[in-house]
């Protein structure tokens, strides 16, 4: 059955058995200071703000037995996956896999590439590891989707103009249905926050719909059933 999910830039039909939650890369690395995020010069503490939403819309997530995807962005211990052009725009000492107070930045399976411990995935949810923005890009995300029969995606994370839009690009082309509470995104940028939610929801949704969490927890929990015909 379709629930109504008051949207912008309008209500749209949604239906809670082919859903997944996609939390992007809430990472140490990105959230916490001394990690990938702060080496690029940016206030992690701005990020701050997705956790709770996040914390809640998990919960109800997990209640109605949604598929909860988590990503996080990283890199092989040897470097061999890092594309020189990324590697060159890091600043000198901490660049991609130099040590830093969690370990070796962005380096999968160090301290600050691990997800942050308030939003840790419960056992048997995915693991996305993905090398570039998009977690579609080199990753079996779209089989995972495809094999538990996924159209909807609420997508989540951090940073809303960068991994959260990329994925979202990357997921709007291959037919799947996105829906963004816009609460439980975050950027280093205010301004890019905001401009990355309009440019999803403009144009009568040209790359999905954007919503918040009080929204999205409120229309999922009542469940008004959707008319078909106008959505
Ligand atoms: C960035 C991300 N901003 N997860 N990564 O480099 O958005």
């Amino acid at each position: 059955m379709k629930t109504l999910v008051h949207a912008q830039p309008y209500p749209v039909a949604v239906d809670a058995a082919h859903t997944a939650v996609i939390m992007i890369d809430m990472q140490r690395d990105f959230l916490e200071p001394g990690g990938f995020g702060e080496s690029l010069g940016n206030d992690t503490r701005l990020l701050q703000s997705a956790v709770e939403p996040c914390q809640s819309l998990l919960t109800l997530a997990r209640q109605l037995g949604m598929l909860v995807i988590h990503t996080r962005e990283g890199h092989r211990a040897d470097l061999t996956d890092v594309p020189a052009m990324k590697q060159a725009r890091c600043k000198p000492g901490a660049a991609i896999g130099d040590p830093g107070p969690m370990g070796r930045i962005l380096i999968r399976g160090e301290v600050g590439h691990d997800i942050i411990p308030s939003l840790k995935p419960k056992p048997g949810e995915p693991v996305v590891d993905k090398p570039g923005k998009g977690a579609f890009y080199a990753t079996d995300l779209d089989l995972l989707l495809r094999q538990a029969k996924i159209q909807y995606l609420i997508t989540c994370g951090v940073t809303t103009e960068v991994c959260v839009s990329s994925t979202l690009r990357e997921a709007n082309d291959r037919g799947y249905l996105c829906l963004v509470p816009g609460d439980c995104c975050a950027s280093y940028f205010s301004e890019f926050h905001h401009a990355a939610l309009a440019m999803i929801s403009a144009q009568g949704a040209i790359f999905g719909f954007v919503t918040d969490s009080n929204t999205l927890i409120h229309d999922l929990t009542t469940g008004t059933p959707a008319a078909e015909k106008k959505l």
